[in-house]
């Protein structure tokens, strides 16, 4: 089985595909440009994004929205994850958070596929804190100051795989690899 995953991270679909894989259900890459609303709720922006995609596309497919909420900054940056990221990055978001000693946060993630017949979300999230410094290279966005519930390294200094073991992503494309086995 073939799914195109419409993304311009290659991170994101590494990931994604090793989870998918273990399903025997194969990704393929497809660097279009994602037709995105400004909204709150991330659900809102992946049903946009695939009703816009699949009429130009034709095929079955997946894409992710997802985001970084701390709570102790009224759950910012949330759904503007990607433009904060490329604006002032995992030093902007230390320097927002010196001297705060709520360090709780969560990554969710929602996942949306279509095909002919079906529209469906599936959501995952991973719970932590942010870190006081930057820690680690791997991985991609705020994973260097990011560690998870009951962890001491942050997603930096993990491997792809464990990471997977508990990230929102990882969570979120089990459920889809699931209801594609049991369909
Ligand atoms: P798409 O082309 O798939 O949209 P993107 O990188 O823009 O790729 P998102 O909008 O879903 O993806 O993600 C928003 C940002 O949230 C992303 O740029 C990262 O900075 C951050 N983020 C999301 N998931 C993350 C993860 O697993 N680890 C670290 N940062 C993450």
């Amino acid at each position: 089985m073939k799914i195109f995953f419409v993304t311009k991270n290659k991170h994101k679909f590494l990931e994604a595909s090793e989870i998918m894989r273990k399903y025997c259900i194969d990704l393929e890459m497809l660097e279009i440009n994602k037709p995105e609303i400004q909204s709150l709720d991330l659900r809102e922006i992946v049903l946009h994004g695939l009703v816009n995609l699949y009429s130009l596309v034709n095929k079955p497919l997946v894409i992710e929205d997802a985001g970084l909420f701390i709570r102790a900054l009224n759950w910012f940056p949330g759904p503007y994850s990607s433009y904060v990221f490329k604006t002032i990055g995992c030093q902007g978001i230390l320097k927002l958070m010196d001297g705060i000693e709520d360090r709780y946060a969560k990554f969710k993630s929602v996942v949306g596929y279509i095909d002919v017949k079906n529209i469906i979300l599936f959501e995952g999230e991973v719970e932590g804190a942010i870190a006081y410094e930057a820690r680690g290279n791997r991985g991609f966005g705020f994973d260097p100051i990011f560690t998870p519930k009951g962890e001491s390294k942050t997603f930096a200094q993990m491997s792809m795989q464990e990471k997977n073991r508990l990230s929102h992503r990882a969570r979120a494309f089990k459920k889809l690899a699931e209801w594609l086995t049991r369909l």
